[in-house]
C-alpha cells in the first residue's frame, strides 16, 4: 500500500512510519517540523537526542534499503497538501499531524486559537484534498479517548444506542472534552463524520489513550533512529513522566488525588493498531471509531507501580500529590470498551514490571539531559 504518515517526525508518527515501511508499504512522511519549534519556544527538548528527519530517513535507507519520501510542509496550507496528494496518490493517509498537548492549548487565548486552527484546518484540508484527488483513500485519523471525558456510564466505541420517548437510535457517543486541545479532536471527529456521510469518504477515527514507552524494534536498530521522549510539564505525559522523574530523583507528580483514570497503551501497540486499521479499511461512507488503548489505570496506580519497580532497582522514589493544575475529576467511574482492534488481531503488550523496568533503565541512560526546572507543571486552568 502507498501510505502517507502526516506528523511522521513526532513521537507516534516516526515509529509508525518505520514500522509500516518495514512491513513493505511504500511510506511517505509529511511534517512541518513545528514540534521542534515548540520545544524551542518552551525551552525544553526530547529526553533522547533526536536527529533531523533527513538523517533519520537516510539512516533507515542505509540499514534497510527502504526509501521514505519526506515532504516538509504544513497541513494547514492547502496548496502544499494538494500537491503532495497529487504526487503520492496514497491508499491510506495516517493523520498524526496536530498540536497534541492539553497544557499547551491552555497557556492562553493565542495558544488555544493556534491549537484549534492548526488541528481543525489541517483535518479539513485533508478532507477536501482526499475528496478532490483520491476519494478512495482511507483516512486514518488520530483522535483521543479524552474526547469522551469521564462520564458516569460505560464508554462505547464511538456510538451508543439511546432510547428516548419510545424511539431508539444509534448515535455518536456524547463528548465532554477537558481542554481546548481535546475539543479540537471533537471538532475533527464531527467534520470527518460529516465528510463520510456527505461525500462517501472512508474514515477510521482512532480514539487513542495515553501512549507510554519510546522504543519499537525499528527505532532501536540504530541511535540515529531513536524516538523522541517528552518529560516536561507541557508535553510530557503521565507514565513516561513518572519513569523519568524516578530516574532523576524528582518526586512523582501525581496531580491531586490521583484517582484520574485513563486508557493507556505501549508505543509498540500504537504502530500495530495503525497497521491493523490500514489493512482493514473502513467502507466508503463509513465513519468508523476504534478506542485505541489496551489497559486502564488510575494515575496513582501508575505512580505506585513506578515507585515499586524503581525501588527494586535501588532507586528511591517518592510520590507527591501536588495541587492539580487542571480542572478535572480526581475520583470517578471509568470503564471504556476497547474490543474492536483486538477483534482485528491486536495482541497487546501489557504493562508488566519488566516493561516498566525496561523503560526505566533506558531513561536512566539519558538522565543527564533532563532540565529539572521544566518538570513541574506551570500551565493552570
Ligand atoms: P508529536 O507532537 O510528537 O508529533 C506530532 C507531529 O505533527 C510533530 O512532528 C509536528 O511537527 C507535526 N505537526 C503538527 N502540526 C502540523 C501541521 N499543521 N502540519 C504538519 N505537521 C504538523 O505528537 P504525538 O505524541 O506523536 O501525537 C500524534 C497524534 O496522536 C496527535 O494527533 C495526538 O493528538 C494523538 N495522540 C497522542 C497521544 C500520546 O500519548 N502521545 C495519545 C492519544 C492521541
Ligand atoms: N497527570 C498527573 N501528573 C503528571 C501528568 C499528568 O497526575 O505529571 C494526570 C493529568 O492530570 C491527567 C492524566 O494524568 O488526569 C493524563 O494526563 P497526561 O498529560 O498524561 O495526558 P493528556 O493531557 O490527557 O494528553 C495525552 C496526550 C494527548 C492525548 C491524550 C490521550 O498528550 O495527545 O490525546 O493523552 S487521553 O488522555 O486518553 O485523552
Amino acid at each position: 500500500m502507498k501510505i502517507i504518515v502526516a506528523g511522521g517526525d513526532g513521537f507516534c508518527g516516526w515509529p509508525t512510519a518505520l514500522y509500516l515501511s518495514k512491513q513493505g508499504h511504500d511510506v511517505a512522511i509529511i511534517d512541518s517540523l513545528i514540534r521542534r519549534k515548540w520545544d524551542r519556544e518552551l525551552g525544553v527538548d526530547s529526553l533522547t537526542p533526536i536527529f533531523t528527519l533527513e538523517e533519520r530517513t537516510q539512516r533507515w535507507f542505509e540499514l534497510t534499503g527502504k526509501q521514505i519520501n519526506t515532504y516538509l510542509g504544513d497541513m494547514t496550507h492547502f496548496d502544499f497538501l494538494r500537491e503532495v496528494m497529487r504526487q503520492e496518490r496514497p491508499d491510506a493517509f495516517v493523520h498524526f499531524a496536530e498540536q497534541r498537548s492539553a497544557p499547551y492549548s491552555m497557556i492562553d487565548r493565542e495558544h488555544a486559537v493556534f491549537t484549534q486552527t492548526n488541528n481543525v484546518v489541517g483535518t479539513l484540508n485533508l478532507i477536501y484534498a482526499v475528496k478532490e484527488l483520491v476519494p478512495d483513500c482511507h483516512i486514518i485519523k488520530l483522535g483521543t479517548m479524552g474526547e469522551y471525558g469521564q462520564p458516569n456510564i460505560d464508554i462505547e466505541e464511538g456510538y451508543i444506542t439511546i432510547s428516548h420517548n419510545g424511539r431508539e437510535d444509534m448515535l455518536p457517543y456524547p463528548k465532554q472534552p477537558g481542554s481546548m486541545y481535546h475539543l479540537s479532536k471533537v471538532h475533527d471527529s464531527h467534520n470527518l463524520m460529516f465528510a463520510t456521510k456527505n461525500w462517501g469518504l472512508r474514515v477510521t477515527d482512532l480514539n487513542q489513550g495515553v501512549v507510554y514507552g519510546l522504543h519499537t524494534d525499528e527505532t532501536q536498530l540504530d541511535p540515529v533512529l531513536v524516538n523522541r521522549l517528552d518529560y516536561d510539564g507541557v508535553f510530557g505525559t503521565a507514565l513516561n513522566r513518572f519513569l523519568i522523574q524516578a530516574a532523576v530523583g524528582h518526586n512523582l507528580t501525581v496531580y491531586g488525588a490521583g484517582g484520574q483514570t485513563r486508557g493507556f497503551l505501549n508505543i509498540k501497540d500504537t504502530v500495530r493498531c495503525i497497521e491493523i486499521a490500514a489493512n482493514n479499511p473502513a467502507d466508503r461512507g463509513e465513519f468508523r471509531v476504534f478506542n485505541q488503548f489496551t489497559e486502564e489505570f488510575s494515575i496513582l496506580d501508575l505512580a505506585e507501580k513506578v515507585k515499586r519497580v524503581a525501588e527494586h532497582e535501588g532507586i528511591q522514589a517518592t510520590i507527591d500529590h501536588i495541587q492539580n493544575p487542571r480542572k478535572e475529576k480526581e475520583e470517578h467511574y471509568y470503564h471504556a470498551a476497547h474490543t474492536k482492534l483486538v477483534d482485528l488481531g491486536l495482541k497487546p503488550h501489557l504493562l508488566t514490571d519488566d516493561v516498566l523496568r525496561g523503560i526505566l533503565l533506558t531513561v536512566v541512560e539519558y538522565k543527564n539531559r533532563v532540565v529539572m526546572e521544566k518538570i513541574m507543571p506551570d500551565v493552570k486552568w
